[in-house]
């Protein structure tokens, strides 16, 4: 059974004030003439289909056009919610769609949906298994304590009859972890303060592949076979160096299987320049740099420079960022100047209510606004 694995996906996402929607488009058309000519069986969606709980129209769009696509190439395809996604608008439908060999998988519900495809050395128990916390699955577990994500995940593990004798694939978007292995981190996933989001990736060593969705640089977890497929973009400058995949899985017999990267080639790359703002903007520079590309442009100037993103921009025109080598503290002055105008203007219920909407995709509901508004006014703010 070959298979290719995907995750991290974030349709709609904005980074750094650029829109990826055409990116996206162009990643998705990739993989679907990757799928043509590798011809898998199916495709995973590991969580993180979208960047929010809300998505805009337009991401609703790009990733229907993704599965009919995907449908059209006669593909199986088993999706989880990460996150970032609302499990119960991912939902919508799902039951329907199954009948399409769609599987979606929004919501746990206290079980973890199985779906079964035979080959020829037997069947393959795909584990839909999506994002969860300790407080979202509590009440499906009311006889025990679950307080840590770990134990979230072992209970819900735990209750599953998983025959190892036969061939078991987990679908999962968890921050997996492993006593001794460095997980490479990049500023665009979101986890909780501390790592308390991680679960030891020892629960899931006898599943013959693990394919995961939650870090966006493509890694394996102590094993190759515990696995990140990554985001299929550059999400953050954090990722600059990174070089985005998706990964094909090749499951024969039990214990036999292979795993292969296949490169993605973005429509314009994130990169990062760094030289002096004449050197930069001279006709030089773009000699050997794209210009479309999303840069981060590091200036060496000591002395002061009248308007250097103007200038830039006329040779670059998608810079993502600017900084100054030699005067970090002042890299962001702008941005620092408009920050503090909004909260001048702003009041710390308004700016809180915007940081809320902005994260969750949906804005205060009216209890929620109370408690803000309580603990607000117990801080003696407004
Ligand atoms: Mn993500």
């Amino acid at each position: 059974m070959k298979f290719l694995h995907l995750a991290d996906l974030h349709i709609g996402k904005n980074v750094n004030g650029f829109s990826m929607i055409e990116e996206q488009k162009h990643i998705f058309k990739q993989i679907a003439d990757f799928i043509k000519t590798q011809e898998p069986e199916a495709v995973i969606i590991a969580g993180d289909v979208y960047d929010r709980a809300l998505p805009s129209i337009e991401a609703v769009r790009v990733f229907d056009d993704f599965l009919t696509e995907l449908a059209r190439l006669r593909m199986t395809v088993l999706v989880i919610s990460g996150n970032h996604d609302s499990p119960e608008r991912m939902d919508f439908a799902s039951r329907l769609l199954a009948e399409q060999k769609l599987y979606i998988c929004g919501a746990y519900t206290g079980a973890i949906q199985k779906v079964t495809l035979p080959d020829r050395y037997g069947n393959v128990h795909f584990w839909l298994l999506p994002f969860i916390k300790p407080y979202s699955v509590r009440s499906f577990f009311k006889d025990m304590d679950l307080e840590s994500y770990d134990e979230a995940l072992a209970a819900a593990l735990r209750r599953e009859s998983v025959d190892f004798g036969e061939r078991n694939v987990l679908v999962s978007h968890q921050f997996y972890g492993k006593t001794g292995v460095l997980s490479l981190r990049s500023d665009s996933e979101i986890s909780s303060v501390g790592g308390l989001d991680e679960v030891d990736s020892s629960h899931v060593e006898k599943f013959d592949y693990v394919a995961l969705g939650h870090l966006h640089g493509a890694q394996s977890v102590g094993n190759p076979k515990i696995r990140y497929a990554g985001s299929p973009l550059k999400y953050s400058f954090s990722e600059i160096g990174q070089k985005k995949s998706i990964t094909l899985v090749e499951l024969r017999e039990k214990g036999d299987l292979s795993i292969t990267e296949q490169p993605l080639t973005p429509l314009r790359d994130m990169r990062e320049i760094r030289g002096s703002l004449a050197d930069l903007t001279s006709g030089k520079a773009t000699e050997v740099t794209p210009r479309d590309d999303y840069y981060r442009v590091i200036l060496s100037d000591a002395d002061d420079v009248v308007d250097p993103m103007g200038k830039l921009r006329m040779v670059f025109p998608n810079i993502m960022g600017l900084a100054f080598e030699n005067r970090r503290a002042e890299a962001n002055l702008e941005e620092i100047r408009v920050d503090m105008d909004r909260m001048k203007r702003l009041s710390l219920y308004d700016l809180f209510s915007e940081f809320f909407e902005e994260i969750q995709g949906i804005p205060l509901s009216p209890a929620q606004t109370g408690i803000v508004r309580e603990l607000l006014e117990r801080e003696g703010e407004q």
